[in-house]
């Protein structure tokens, strides 16, 4: 048997609300942020979203590489101690998962369930990785460089190590770090250790872990990743388009105490402060976070931005009166983007960047 996965590509319907075990496995896996984290600029290691399609490598960085390869005047590899020794930039970058959002989706997606949690953001070091690919000296005739990690599985039947590719004008526009810390920490293995590219203002899949093979090619990438998934489609026969730049999106950190299992949340009664993160892709500044209780929407107060590439900080006092009540947030960002209050349909559930909605019981009487 060579390839034990061939399958028809066709992926089963899912019911609302409904998860196989499959899916669970999934959502074991790839954890989520805790919501009560966005309270903090910077997500705590261990608290920050998890996406990994295939296994973790176990990588020795004392023998890892990273191999400059193809279509290169002056290929190279670099070792770990090679890598730490360039000039070192440690930058605050938010990361969502373009999956985020998909079980608000009808009908989902048969994938990793997320709901709001994928979102994250961290202080990551390491380097720039333009001067290496000046360095390598790409050929004239390169169209894009390819990222490759060392993680492989199958995905639709197609056996494939993880790997995504950006052309030469992305990585030096886009500012794309080569990382190999995370919170002052070297990266934990789950997170790519010993090695990442992280692309600031994309969704994450970008953000290749467990990097192996920097390639310079002179045809458009191929790989599975980069063309057989993360493209929005609104149907099967929809060639699509390319996942890239993170849409404008907020969140709030739910208020009051939980019910463990359905996490409806109880409020006292009285002045609250409701606070939370907004963010956008490409660099995009927020310029209006809004707070609605029952669809009665005021301007919130924003607050720094915590990098260039990071999330910004975002409080509104809210008068919490007795009753039920579902709480909003919604940003704008200075391309005139405002979030919109229903999914956008995706084939695939990718880029749901609808607000979020937080159902609060508040009590008739403090207690
Ligand atoms: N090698 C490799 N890189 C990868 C992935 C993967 O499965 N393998 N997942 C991608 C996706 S879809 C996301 S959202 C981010 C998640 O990064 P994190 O797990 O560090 O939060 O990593 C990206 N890089
Ligand atoms: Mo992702």
């Amino acid at each position: 048997m060579n390839n034990p996965f061939v399958n028809p590509k066709k992926k089963p319907d899912t019911e609302d609300g409904v998860y196989d075990d499959f899916e669970r496995g999934l959502a074991n896996r790839n954890s989520g942020t805790l919501l009560e984290t966005l309270a903090l600029d910077i997500t705590p290691l261990g608290a920050h979203y998890l996406l990994t399609h295939f296994d973790t490598p176990i990588i020795d960085s004392n023998e890892h590489q990273l191999h400059f390869e193809g279509a290169f005047e002056n290929p190279f590899h670099l070792d770990m101690r090679q890598i730490r020794s360039l000039p070192k930039v440690t930058m605050p970058i938010t990361l969502e998962c373009s999956g985020n959002g998909r079980t608000k989706i009808s009908p989902r997606r048969y994938s990793m369930p997320w709901a709001y949690e994928a979102v994250g953001t961290s202080e990551w070091t390491g380097t720039p990785l333009a001067p290496l690919i000046k360095r390598a000296r790409p050929h004239s005739e390169v169209v894009e460089i390819s990222f490759t990690g060392v993680d492989y599985g199958y995905d639709a039947g197609v056996g494939h190590y993880f790997g995504r590719s950006l052309t030469l004008n992305q990585i030096r526009n886009l500012e794309v770090l080569l990382v190999y810390d995370m919170n002052g920490q070297p990266l934990l293995p789950q997170h790519g250790a010993p090695l990442r590219i992280i692309v600031p203002g994309w969704y994450g899949m970008a953000s290749v872990k467990w990097l192996k093979k920097v390639e310079a090619l002179t045809e458009p990438f191929l790989g599975f990743q980069q063309t057989q998934t993360y493209r929005f489609r609104q149907s099967a026969d929809d060639e699509g388009q390319p996942v890239t730049s993170m849409r404008v999106k907020s969140l709030m950190v739910p208020p009051g105490v939980p019910d463990w299992i359905s996490r409806n949340r109880c409020i006292e009664p009285g002045k609250i402060t409701v606070n939370g993160r907004a963010w956008s892709g490409a660099g995009k500044k927020i310029t209006k976070v809004e707070f609605a209780s029952n669809g009665n929407w005021q301007a919130a107060e924003i607050l720094d931005q915590v990098g260039k590439f990071a999330w910004t900080g975002w409080r509104y006092q809210w008068d919490a009166k007795p009753g039920k009540h579902v709480l909003q947030c919604r940003a704008s960002d200075e391309s005139g983007e405002t979030q919109p209050i229903t999914p956008p349909w995706d084939l695939a559930g990718f880029g749901n960047n609808a607000v979020q909605s937080v159902t609060v019981f508040v009590k008739d009487h403090n207690c």
